[in-house]
């Protein structure tokens, strides 16, 4: 993907659907994968390829979210590890969280794939395959996590998920950032915090503010969360895409 100058109109989009394909040919991203980026890819046109405020705003949250957690956790899906495996590892790295690989379509397969993907590109630990524990309220191989990994968070971050399982995490009281293009889809909706923003830039948007934000003090973080509101993002984003305005 080095082929595409940097200010091609169609940058972001040429990239990802570059670094998709390749994760279809390793076998890490799922058929279902591809679907899903020209989903995400609509909903990014739309928006103008860019980050809003609004967006940047519950970056700096999510930032803040991973900062104060006792335990932060990303979760990688097989789209996340194919577009922004270094973004992954560096943020995990700024902000002391675990990688734990979870998947929709879980096969042992893309499992073991991805946790090698992750650890080529840096990452000293990858979770998710113990798969120790269940979140309650999904279908088995769904529910899988491991019981040191999300299921022990109190902050957990997961780009692109399906609505019904951002939702049974919200339930069990875990802080949600979600990252998702798509203001209008059920998991931006259940997030305490939603990123709607391409993941390609949201990744390394949270880990500049997190870099930022490193030596504030508690009550600054504590403050920069409560004082970001996911309702108003929400409709910010929606306004933004119903507007027309590129
Ligand atoms: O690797 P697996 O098996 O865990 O499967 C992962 C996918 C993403 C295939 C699975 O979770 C799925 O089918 O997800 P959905 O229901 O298609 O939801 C994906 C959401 O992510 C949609 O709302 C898209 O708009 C959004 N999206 C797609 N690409 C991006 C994105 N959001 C941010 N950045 C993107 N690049």
């Amino acid at each position: 993907d080095t082929d595409i100058p940097a200010d091609h109109p169609r940058h972001d989009s040429l990239v990802t659907r570059h670094r998709i394909e390749d994760g279809v040919e390793a076998g890490i991203t799922s058929k279902q994968g591809l679907i899903a980026e020209g989903r995400g890819e609509a909903f990014d046109y739309l928006l103008g390829e860019r980050t809003l405020p609004s967006a940047d705003a519950a970056a700096r949250a999510a930032a803040a979210h991973l900062l104060l957690a006792r335990h932060p956790v990303i979760s990688v899906n097989g789209n996340a590890a194919a577009l922004v495996p270094d973004e992954l590892v560096a943020l995990a790295d700024a902000v002391g969280a675990d990688l734990e690989i979870n998947l929709f379509n879980r096969t042992e397969e893309r499992m073991a794939a991805i946790a090698d993907h992750l650890r080529d590109h840096g990452a000293s630990e990858v979770k998710g395959l113990d798969a120790d524990a269940r979140i309650p309220g999904l279908d088995h191989e769904r529910a899988k996590v491991d019981a040191d990994g999300i299921a022990d968070a109190d902050v957990v971050l997961v780009p692109l998920e399906d609505g019904d399982r951002a939702a049974a995490l919200s339930d069990l009281g875990k802080a949600e950032i979600v990252i998702d293009l798509n203001p209008l889809s059920r998991s931006a909706q259940v997030a305490d915090v939603p990123v709607v923003d391409n993941i390609l830039r949201a990744i390394p948007n949270i880990t500049a503010h997190a870099r930022e934000l490193a030596d504030a003090d508690r009550d600054e973080l504590e403050r920069i969360v409560a004082e970001f509101d996911p309702t108003a993002a929400l409709d910010d984003a929606e306004r933004a895409i119903r507007s027309g305005d590129l």
